[in-house]
């Protein structure tokens, strides 16, 4: 991998992919040669199965959802700047923003929360249900709890965010209880000092 031949100026649109993601050039290039590699059949796109090749997706429980964020709705395909895009909601949010003129890159908060909130929103209809809910635990959990202990860990979970009572998290709801994790957390170190 890495021939030296290899160059930004051989993937199309990078400027533009650039300015949009904030990658790097050289993240790029490093982005464009395993994008390369997993294309086996140098189509320029690639298909679900092609991401077999990922060891990290592979190992990982909800590696298969994580593949499929990489699809629209129905699409059996991604390019190479769409996979750049998704690849974006990864990368460490910017604490000065220096790169990338646009209002809300696919590294700020709200869109790293929306695309794990896309993991558990399989069916997409902007609710996690508890059925949703369920699966993602069972997933990440797996074999180290009983079936008993995910139900009541599912519960409780959709007791605490399901803050208009429908028995489903919305996004509104997860992004608030996820906020307030993050502000008990600050507390409780702050109460340790
Ligand atoms: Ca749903
Ligand atoms: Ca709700």
């Amino acid at each position: 991998m890495g021939s030296s031949s290899s160059s930004i100026d051989n993937i199309p649109n990078a400027q533009e992919i650039m300015q949009e993601t904030g990658f790097s050039a050289a993240h790029l290039l490093r982005l464009y040669e395993r994008f390369q590699f997993l294309d086996k059949d140098q189509t320029g796109e690639l298909r679900p199965e092609d991401f077999g090749a990922l060891r990290e997706l592979a190992m990982n429980p909800i590696g298969d959802r994580i593949i499929g964020a990489f699809f629209s709705p129905g699409q059996e395909r991604v390019d190479f700047p769409s996979f750049v895009r998704v690849l974006a909601h990864f990368r460490p949010t910017d604490t000065n923003r220096t790169r990338g003129t646009q209002q809300d890159p696919a590294n700020s908060s709200t869109r790293k929360l929306k695309f794990a909130f896309q993991l558990y929103d399989q069916d997409r209809d902007g609710k996690i249900s508890r059925a949703e809910l369920l699966e993602v635990l069972r997933a990440m959990l797996g074999l180290q709890v009983t079936e008993e202990q995910l139900q009541s860990i599912a519960e409780r979970a959709i007791q605490e965010a399901d803050l208009d009572k429908d028995n489903a998290i919305s996004f509104d709801e997860f992004r608030q209880s996820l906020e307030k994790v993050n502000i008990d957390h600050k507390m409780s170190i702050r109460f340790l000092k």
